[in-house]
Parts: structure tokens; C-alpha cells; sequence
């Protein structure tokens, strides 16, 4: 059993297409337990700091502009394995290439409008998420249904 932190934004056209509801609910489901959530409009360099990894690829530049477009909904949830979880819940990066049933598969047809950013790695979700929260504003909660989700 693995328990891991990992960090899920809902991208600036997650929230002008109102699919914030829907979106969040497929976590809730799932069983995913909810640790931090904020409304934020990202500056360029918070956005240029979380997509590090991708400076110099071509797609650069339209990623910062589409991320920092407007408010996004920064989150932190927890779960057994969710980084491979959370990212099986997103579908493929292309959403022509998500499989029905994922929310890219589901809700999206563009890679450069793919709704959901989900950490790739437990290195990456503690950074991710040291990024966007300070400590005070994830939250460390226990629910009744835990024994129902966990063996
Ligand atoms: O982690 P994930 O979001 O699934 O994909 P990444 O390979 O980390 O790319 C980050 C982000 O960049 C992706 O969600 C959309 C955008 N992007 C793009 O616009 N065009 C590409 N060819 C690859 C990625
Ligand atoms: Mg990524």
C-alpha cells in the first residue's frame, strides 16, 4: 500500500467551460481524499515554475499563456497509488488519444486545452505542490468512510 499526495489543477478552460463540478467529482468518487483547494489566477512565473521541464519545447510559450488565461482551481488529494491513479482518472496528455471514460476522453479534444494538469511523480507532486500552497492551506483530516475506501 502505497498513500501518496499528489497535485491536481483544474485548467483555465476546465473553469470557463463550467466543468469544475464535474471534473472535481470524478476524484470525490473515486474515493481520493481532499487535502487543499484554492481559486487562483497563476502569475507567469508560478506558471513558468511548474512547467519547467517543458522550457524550450515548441509548445512552451501557448501552454504559459493558455495556464495564466485565467483563475485556475489548485488542488491537493490523497490516495493509495494517486499519481498513476489520478493520471489513469485524466486520460492521455492528447485528448484525441484518451480513452472514453477519462475526463481528457470525455471532455476534451485538444492537447493545448486538456483541462486537468495531475503530478507525474511523488518528486514532482511534493514540488507541485510546495509551488501553489503554503502548509497551512492543506489541511490533515480524517473521514468515517476511510474503513470503506482502505482495507
Ligand atoms: O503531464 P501531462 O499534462 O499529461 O503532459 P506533459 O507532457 O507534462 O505536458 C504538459 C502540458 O503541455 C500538457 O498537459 C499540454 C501541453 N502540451 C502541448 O500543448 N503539446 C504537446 N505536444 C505536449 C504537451
Ligand atoms: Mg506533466
Amino acid at each position: 500500500s502505497c498513500v501518496e499526495r499528489t497535485f491536481i489543477a483544474l485548467k483555465p478552460d476546465a473553469i470557463q467551460r463550467g466543468l469544475v463540478g464535474d471534473i472535481i467529482n470524478r476524484f470525490e468518487r473515486k474515493g481520493f481524499h481532499l487535502l487543499g483547494l484554492k481559486f487562483v489566477q497563476p502569475s507567469r512565473q508560478l506558471v513558468e515554475k511548474h512547467y519547467e521541464e517543458h522550457l524550450g519545447r515548441p509548445f512552451y510559450e501557448g501552454l504559459v499563456n493558455y495556464m495564466t488565461s485565467g483563475p485556475v482551481l489548485a488542488s491537493v488529494w490523497e490516495g493509495k497509488n494517486i499519481i498513476s491513479s489520478s493520471r489513469s482518472l485524466l486520460g492521455a496528455t492528447d485528448p484525441s488519444k484518451a480513452a472514453p471514460g477519462t475526463i481528457r476522453g470525455d471532455l476534451a479534444t485538444q492537447v493545448g486545452r486538456n483541462l486537468v494538469h495531475a503530478s507525474d511523480s511523488p518528486a514532482n507532486a511534493e514540488r507541485e505542490i510546495g509551488l501553489w500552497f503554503q502548509p497551512e492551506e492543506v489541511q490533515s483530516w480524517s473521514r468515517a468512510l476511510k474503513k470503506w475506501i482502505n482495507e
